[in-house]
């Protein structure tokens, strides 16, 4: 919007730069350093998101840029906003998520005097962004914004960070807007699609492992045809579940944590490895053990968005710079002089069996046996989002992702992220249902997010697996020290009356049997929702106990 001058204060160019570059979304905490970019939120058609705390609005940003594959924005204030808003940051640095931060800044003349919560953003988000700056001269906002979603969302995508003066913001300019910024695809060669097909011909047991981002639904439906053509066994890495179908006839399961002992072995005993969209980082590596470094002793291809990828850690036989998007389109043209031959039957057959039905548990509550209630029950379009803990394994193990995208968590491996996540994607898809899954850990960190969904009318359901501690530290704890425990006890509120008291629908459950009455409970109420479930302490994982982690533990140290 114009003054009576005809110019545009900075910080309406920057809100209409947003719109430009395609913007819908924005989530923020507010503060004193970024007024004038509110006050042009006024009249901007973007859709405002005000959190409760700048984890969960970077948060949400991230899972909109995770999705989408266009960045996703969030604004902060300076200092401790900014220290808050780092959560999401680091998010989108190991998701290869775009991202685009903005941090309100103390005034151009008050620099450098650590004014007050002045921070130098370029030094303390260095080394978790691709790019971070500060804009000194209003007339350049068009072209900083423009870089930003470029490099955010271009190559490996990642965070930006820009921090924004207060007094430049309110500065009134003429300037041109820059066009919107386009996401660029980079493309393979016909000669290393050319060795890739005599690679894949002449293997007899080869693999493809899925990951990271630049993904669309085009290209999961491309990579699934591809698959099928050539018999060629096809699993997810840590997170990246709904990269594939998982009732897809050639899919062989998830290599994150736990993974399935039959999986390993068949990526252990392949003759082809190919890795496409993914860095092949520390969880699908199984601690980097599964290859060798730097050279694989298994053929081994390399398919990633960012040249500075190819040849980081594996030096691929194979390295092809393209995004999984046009590697994908590829794929529908390529030939082979001789058919390749993979044992995608028999891989899909050991996932059926790994998954089929849930494992015992002690305790009223079978984790397993609820999530293979919810892979029955919910519709396909449902998005599942989740953080960090041992209750995800349950997630990774029975829940079988059929779409693009219905699984939104943190590769990362961050608490506190499902609802958030499941806040952003509720505002990006009201009509798809959206389930949380948290631990009772993991919902504490940014719970009160549970408040925004209610302010927005966001009905989207919260299965909380609460087992009374932080069961994953605390199994590590039993593993290396057993019987020692320390700092990993929690006691917990009401989460049912938690739900209550910030005007959303809460039920708790202490038997498997009364799980799909509480759910569907919670579905009818129209509001967001809590479930929380009274899960033992001694199910720690799908496989074992706690109790018998801490005997094997005893004993081996006795020995
Ligand atoms: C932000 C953050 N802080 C700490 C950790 C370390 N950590 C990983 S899992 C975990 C415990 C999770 O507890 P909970 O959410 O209750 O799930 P559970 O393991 O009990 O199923 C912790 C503290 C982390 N991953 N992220
Ligand atoms: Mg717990």
């Amino acid at each position: 919007m114009r003054g009576k001058d005809n110019l545009r204060s900075a910080a309406q160019v920057l809100v209409d730069q947003l719109r430009i570059h395609g913007v819908q979304h924005v989530f923020c905490v507010p503060g004193e350093s970024y007024l004038a970019v509110l006050d042009a939120f006024h009249d901007s058609p973007l859709t405002v998101t005000v959190c409760r705390q700048e984890a969960g609005a970077s948060m949400m940003a991230e899972a909109i840029g995770k999705v989408s594959g266009r960045p996703g924005v969030c604004f902060v204030t300076r200092g401790p906003g900014a220290t808050n808003g780092a959560h999401g940051i680091h998010i989108a640095q190991q998701d290869s998520s775009p991202l685009v931060m903005f941090v309100g800044q103390v005034a151009r003349d008050m620099r450098e005097r650590e004014a007050f919560q002045e921070l130098d953003y370029r030094a303390v988000f260095g080394s978790m962004t691709k790019w971070t700056t500060e804009i000194d001269d209003p007339a350049r906002v068009p072209e900083i914004v423009s870089r930003a979603f470029h490099t955010a969302a271009n190559g490996r995508p990642g965070p930006v960070v820009i921090a924004i003066p207060e007094d430049m913001l309110v500065e009134r300019i003429a300037v041109s807007d820059a066009p919107p910024y386009a996401p660029i695809e980079t493309s393979p060669g016909p000669a290393e699609m050319a060795k890739f097909a005599e690679m894949l011909g002449a293997a007899r047991a080869p693999i493809m492992l899925l990951g990271g981002s630049r993904w669309s639904q085009e290209a999961f439906d491309r990579i699934g045809r591809f698959a099928q053509r050539c018999a060629l066994p096809v699993c997810t890495t840590f997170r990246r579940g709904s990269l594939f179908d998982q009732m897809h006839p050639c899919y062989a399961g998830d290599l994150g944590i736990g993974p399935n002992p039959k999986l390993l072995e068949r990526i252990k005993s392949a003759d082809l490895v190919i890795m496409v969209g993914g860095r092949l980082g520390e969880l699908p590596s199984q601690a980097y053990t599964l290859f060798d470094i730097p050279r694989p002793q298994v053929p081994f291809v390399h398919v990633h968005p960012g040249a500075e990828e190819l040849g980081r850690v594996y030096s691929p036989q194979l390295a092809i710079h393209a995004t999984p998007t046009r590697f994908a389109a590829a794929l529908e043209q390529l030939t082979f002089t001789r058919a390749p031959a993979g044992d995608a039957k028999g891989a899909h057959a050991d996932y059926l069996q790994w998954t089929e039905n849930p494992t015992a548990q002690p305790g009223g509550v079978n984790l397993g046996a609820v999530m293979v209630w919810l892979r029955e029950n919910l519709p396909a379009d449902a998005i599942l989002c989740n953080g960090a803990g041992n209750y995800s394994a349950w997630i990774h193990r029975f829940f079988r992702f059929r779409r693009f995208a219905s699984h939104v968590a943190p590769a990362s491996g961050s608490m506190g992220y499902g609802v958030p996540a499941a806040v952003a994607m509720k505002r990006l898809y009201p009509d798809r249902p959206v389930v949380c899954l948290a631990g009772d850990g993991d919902f504490l960190m940014n719970g009160q997010e549970f408040a925004t969904a209610v302010q927005y009318d966001l009905p989207f359901t919260t299965v909380i697996v609460d087992n009374g501690m932080y069961g994953t530290i605390r199994m590590h704890q039993e593993r290396e020290y057993p019987g020692r425990i320390s700092a990993t006890q929690l006691r917990n509120p009401d989460f049912a009356a938690y739900a209550r008291a910030f005007g959303g629908f809460g039920v708790s459950v202490e038997r498997t049997e009364d799980f799909p009455a509480a759910f569907k409970a919670a579905q009818a109420s129209g509001k967001p929702a809590i479930v929380r479930l009274a899960i033992d302490g001694d199910a720690i994982t799908p496989g074992t106990t706690l109790s018998k982690i801490r005997a094997k533990s005893l004993a081996d140290k006795g020995s």
